[in-house]
């Protein structure tokens, strides 16, 4: 196995480990210290720090907030958010250079640090965070459910701690969340787009999770950034299809989504989870010879997402 000491890159033709992904965004933050400064948002349950880097070219640009990994087994996610900062720092291509250049980043590559070393060490298919419960057996609860807007509403979560989707006794139960909440809350006046990396399916879902009755006063822009998107995929060689619209209309109701609580709470009108790669044929466990496919993917549409919004006003 290559470690990301020998060649100081990557090469994006496998998965890395939570270890490789930190001393790696050391080296890239050590490489590019006029353009990145590193932080980190708090501590896991298991203590591990969650980190992310910020990418700037300057003061006071729109801030674009990505959230990634929030899911331990979707690999893909980290994979792809190491590789956009990369190109973010390193790409000659005048597309790229302008979203570098022309926004503030931050890039938060493995936000479920616990569920993510524990998918690498135990238990491949692992998705929740690990924070034991005292009235279960069961470990962890969904993060993408933990978020206090809509809190369990709408079957949208599972109050059962077994459950892949369980919510949390509470809203914030798990450290991660809090953590991701009062940095958002800490920085609201900096970023104008979020968005949460997730596998799979190759869907760009709006607002709401929470309900498929109703839809965002702007959920038309929504759309029609959504097609932008999409239409910016399907023309590349690679040449697959997104499928857009709001998460409940076109996936499942999902009550306590970071995406639904930034969009509610923080007020940043673009905001959408990304579920990459692929459409079921490998799932979760998306072979690695496909990391670059999906990431040129998401550059595609990042330009033209970014684009549509930066024409549509928002940012
Ligand atoms: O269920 C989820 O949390 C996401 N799908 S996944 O298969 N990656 O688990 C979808 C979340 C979308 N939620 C909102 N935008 N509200
Ligand atoms: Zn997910």
């Amino acid at each position: 196995h290559v470690s990301s000491r020998d060649s100081g890159t990557f090469g994006w033709r496998q998965y890395h480990e939570l270890a490789e992904i930190y001393e790696w965004l050391d080296n890239i933050v050590a490489t590019y210290p006029t353009v990145t400064e590193e932080f980190s948002i708090g501590k896991s349950y298991e203590g591990r720090n969650i980190r992310g880097i910020k990418i700037s070219h300057g003061a006071n640009k729109p801030g674009i907030f990505i959230e990634s990994n929030i899911h331990a087994r979707e690999w893909i996610t980290s994979a792809t958010a190491t590789w956009f900062i990369n190109e973010l720092l390193t790409s000659q291509k005048e597309e790229v250079r302008n979203l570098a250049e022309s926004y503030d980043w931050y890039i938060i590559p493995v936000f479920n640090v616990d569920g993510f070393e524990y998918s690498h060490r135990s238990n491949r298919l692992w998705r929740k965070t690990r924070q034991p419960h005292a009235t279960s057996k069961c470990i962890g609860v969904d993060g993408n459910r933990n978020f206090d807007s809509h809190f369990m509403e709408n079957n949208g979560a599972s109050a059962d701690p077994c459950s892949e989707t369980y919510a949390g006794e509470d809203p914030w139960s798990e450290p991660e969340t809090k953590a991701l909440a009062d940095y958002l809350t800490s920085i609201k006046d900096k970023f104008d787009v979020y968005l949460s990396f997730h596998s799979y399916g190759q869907w760009l879902l709006s607002p709401y999770g929470h309900t498929a009755e109703e839809f965002p006063e702007n959920y038309n822009d929504l759309l029609e950034i959504g097609a932008a998107f999409g239409s910016a995929i399907k023309n590349l060689v690679y040449s697959t299809d997104y499928v857009h619209g709001s998460t409940a209309s076109v996936l499942y109701v999902a009550s306590g989504s970071s995406v639904d609580w930034v969009f509610n709470e923080l007020n940043k009108k673009v905001a959408y989870t990304i579920e990459f790669r692929d459409k079921g044929n490998f799932g979760f466990v998306l072979p690695p010879a496909q990391i670059l496919a999906n990431c040129e993917e998401l550059m595609a549409g990042m330009v033209a997402l970014i684009d549509k919004a930066h024409n549509l006003k928002y940012i």
